[in-house]
C-alpha cells in the first residue's frame, strides 16, 4: 500500500504546475507531502521558507496533503516520515537529465526509495518559478499560471510590501 508520498522542492513561488502534480498524486497515493528544502544551494530565493510554507498552505485546500520543511538528505527526511515514495514533475524532455541524476543519486543511497514521475496538464509544461517570477517583476500577466493568492504575493514583493 502506497500511503505517503513526498513531493519535495524548493517551491519559491507554488504555480499550477505543482498543483497539478498534486492533485495527480492525490488519486495514487493517500497522502502527500510536500516538502519545502531550506538553506538550498539555489541562490537568493524571493520568499523566505515562511512565507512559501504560509502561501502552500493557503494554496492547497486538500486535508491529504501537509506541507513541511526539510534539510539535510531527502531520503533521511523520507526515512523519517516513513515514506517510500518520493514524487517529481516531469515537464520536457530537458528534466530529465537532472531528475534522473537525482533519483539515481536518491537510489544510491537508499535503495528501499522509489521516485515516481508524473508529467503535468500540457499548459503548464513549459512553466518553471523561475520564469514565473521573471514575468511577474517585469510587470507580466501570471494569473494563468499561478493562484490568485501566489499572484497577489508576488505583486506585493516586487513592490516592496510584506507579503
Ligand atoms: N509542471 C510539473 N512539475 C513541475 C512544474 C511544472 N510546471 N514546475 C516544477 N515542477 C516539479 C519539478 O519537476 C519538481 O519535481 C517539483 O515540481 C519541485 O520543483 P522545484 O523546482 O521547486 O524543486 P527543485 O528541483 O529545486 O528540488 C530539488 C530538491 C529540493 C528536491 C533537491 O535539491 C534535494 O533533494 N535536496 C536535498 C539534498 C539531497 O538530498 N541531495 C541528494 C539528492 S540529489
Amino acid at each position: 500500500m502506497m500511503a505517503l508520498a513526498i513531493f519535495p522542492g524548493s517551491f519559491d513561488p507554488m504555480t499550477n504546475g505543482h498543483l497539478d502534480i498534486i492533485n495527480r498524486a492525490l488519486k495514487m497515493f493517500d497522502r502527500v507531502m510536500v516538502a519545502v528544502l531550506m538553506n538550498s544551494a539555489k541562490k537568493n530565493p524571493l520568499f523566505t521558507i515562511e512565507e512559501r510554507l504560509a502561501l502552500l498552505r493557503a494554496c492547497i485546500p486538500s486535508d491529504r496533503v501537509v506541507v513541511s520543511s526539510f534539510e539535510g538528505l531527502l531520503v533521511d527526511f523520507a526515512k523519517h516520515q516513513d515514506a517510500k515514495v518520493l514524487l517529481r514533475g516531469l515537464r520536457a524532455v530537458s528534466d530529465f537529465e537532472y531528475e534522473l541524476q537525482m533519483a539515481m543519486m536518491n537510489r544510491h543511497l537508499d535503495e528501499d526509495i522509489e521516485t515516481v514521475f508524473l508529467m503535468p496538464k500540457t499548459d503548464y509544461s513549459y512553466l518553471s518559478s523561475r520564469m514565473v517570477k521573471e514575468v511577474a517583476r517585469l510587470g507580466g500577466d501570471v494569473s494563468a499560471l499561478v493562484p490568485p493568492l501566489i499572484e497577489t504575493s508576488l505583486r506585493k514583493k516586487f513592490n516592496g510590501e510584506a507579503i
